[in-house]
């Protein structure tokens, strides 16, 4: 998988490349990350990229060129004929699910993704670049990197070889559209609390029984509105 990031804090990802999961995709050249910063782009003296808003207000608009630029310069990096998915992290994006991570990965091999800060990015860019705007949540954050960031390391742990085999059969919970069965660990007592005492018994069908019933029980009482889906599928 391929994966551009347009964004002025290339530093902020090195919590991929350096750590875990993504960083050992990367080592293994199964996740490709190439950053490039719109500031490369700028022509002025102070190297700008954002300008006042039309209109009035508080804050800085993210001007079109630098980041067309940016887009542009990342394209030129993959093969002819490849057309990359581009996606901007936004709070105004569609919702972000494990099924969008699923299709990005089946049937997107390269994606740039666009990280704005500031007050936003000037409207004009998601048309001229064909962008989809992606949220993460309904919450603001400073910036998209950190958007951009939970995005790639979705993605790099669906890509195949990333996780050992224990590791993608945990994924299966969501996988099945369920949260996921409560876990333990030693020792067998916590200042009283017992592990349950089935997870003791040796007895694998009960064991899975007892975990499935748990992921139905806690979708149910937590998180109703993925119970729907699921007895809908
Ligand atoms: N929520 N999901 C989010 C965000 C910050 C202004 C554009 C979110 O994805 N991104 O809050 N992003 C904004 C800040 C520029 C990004």
């Amino acid at each position: 998988m391929w994966c551009g990031v347009v964004t002025l804090f290339p530093e902020m990802f090195k919590a991929l490349s350096d750590f875990g999961v993504t960083g050992r995709a990367i080592d293994k050249q199964l996740l490709q990350l190439n950053l490039q910063n719109p500031r490369d782009f700028a022509t002025d003296v102070h190297n700008t990229v954002d300008d006042r808003p039309y209109g009035g207000g508080p804050g800085m608009v993210m001007k079109v060129a630098p980041l067309r630029q940016s887009i542009h310069a990342l394209r030129e990096q993959v093969q002819p004929g490849v057309r990359p998915k581009v996606i901007a992290l936004s709070p105004q994006g569609r919702r972000v699910t494990q099924q969008d991570i699923k299709v990005l990965v089946k049937e997107h091999s390269h994606v740039i993704f666009i990280a704005g800060r500031y007050e936003g990015i000037d409207e004009r860019l998601y048309h001229l670049e064909t962008a989809e705007e992606w949220s993460i949540g309904d919450y603001i954050i400073s910036g998209g990197e950190l958007g951009a960031m939970v995005i790639i390391d979705a993605i790099a742990r669906l890509i195949p070889g990333v996780l050992g085999h224990t590791a993608s059969a945990q994924q299966d919970s969501f996988e099945a559209g369920l949260l996921d069965c409560p876990h333990y660990t030693r020792p067998e007592i916590i200042d009283g609390l017992q592990v349950p005492e089935v997870l003791l018994s040796g007895d694998h069908a009960r064991i899975a029984k007892w975990r499935q019933e748990q992921q139905l029980e806690r979708t149910s009482l937590r998180r109703p509105d993925l119970l729907k889906t699921v007895l809908l599928d």
